[in-house]
């Protein structure tokens, strides 16, 4: 099967956008060509065998395998040029017209609905932040997630293959079904902001965050949040001024 990328452009429609804003997340199906997934899977190699410094694993690193890293693409190749040079930032960019953050998720191999990620629908409007999975129970001005009643609420989910991605708003509720499969599995996650975003230290911060150098009420233009894509100017290298 070809599964050559389709471009920014012709994958992030007005429909698309509308989807985006109406359901907090889309499914974008050859978004990537197969060589920025091998790029991935190399970068996260490097990840997953040096784990030094801010790549110490976190408790729920083990029993099933879940880690989480931030800011890698700043310290492993493979990652700075899918960061800098995938379709990810125009992607990111044409539906950040509707909302403020979002992430690209995408797995490295096939993956059926059953086990990757699933969002609730709309979940993005109810006003709510839920308490992140890596930041421990009872954080100040974060709710419990709740248990989800699918009768009740529409569950997005779709089977995928390498190329395809899910962009989901920094708000929907979402989450992977712990599956053999699915703990066996590979997902990169990227996460992308609009310029109506400014930095915060309040909420769950890392401690990488917290080494930016930002303070609060900042905008998100700097070697750690760099400006990789306008509007106007379409896609901006590193030291652009477009
Ligand atoms: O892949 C996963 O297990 C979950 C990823 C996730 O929740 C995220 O990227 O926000």
């Amino acid at each position: 099967m070809d599964r050559m990328a389709v471009t920014a452009e012709s994958l992030i429609t007005e429909t698309v956008v509308e989807e985006y804003d109406r359901n907090g997340g889309v499914c974008l199906r050859r978004a990537f060509d197969p060589e920025w997934v091998e790029e991935v899977k190399v970068g996260l190699d490097a990840v997953l065998g040096r784990r030094t410094g801010n790549l110490a694993p976190k408790p729920h690193d083990q029993p099933d395998g879940f880690n989480m890293h931030q800011f890698r693409w700043r310290d492993v190749r493979q990652l700075e040029r899918f960061v800098l040079h995938s379709p990810a930032a125009a992607i990111a960019g044409r539906l950040l017209r509707a909302g403020k953050m979002l992430s690209v998720w995408m797995p490295l191999q096939p993956l059926s609905r059953t086990e990757g990620l699933r969002l609730v629908a709309g979940s993005h409007k109810w006003g709510k932040l839920f308490t992140p999975f890596s930041a421990g129970e009872n954080r100040p001005g974060y709710e419990p997630v709740p248990e989800i009643d699918e009768q009740e609420h529409q569950i997005l989910s779709f089977d995928l293959d390498p190329g395809d991605c899910i962009a989901f708003s920094g708000l929907v509720l979402h989450g992977v079904m712990p599956t053999d499969h699915s703990r066996g599995s590979r997902r990169f996650s990227t996460r992308w902001s609009g310029d109506a975003v400014f930095f915060s230290r309040g909420g769950v911060c890392s401690r990488s965050v917290r080494e930016t150098g930002l303070s609060d009420g900042d905008p998100l233009d700097c070697d750690w949040y760099p400006v990789l894509w306008t509007r106007r100017g379409g896609h901006r290298e590193l030291g652009d001024t477009r």
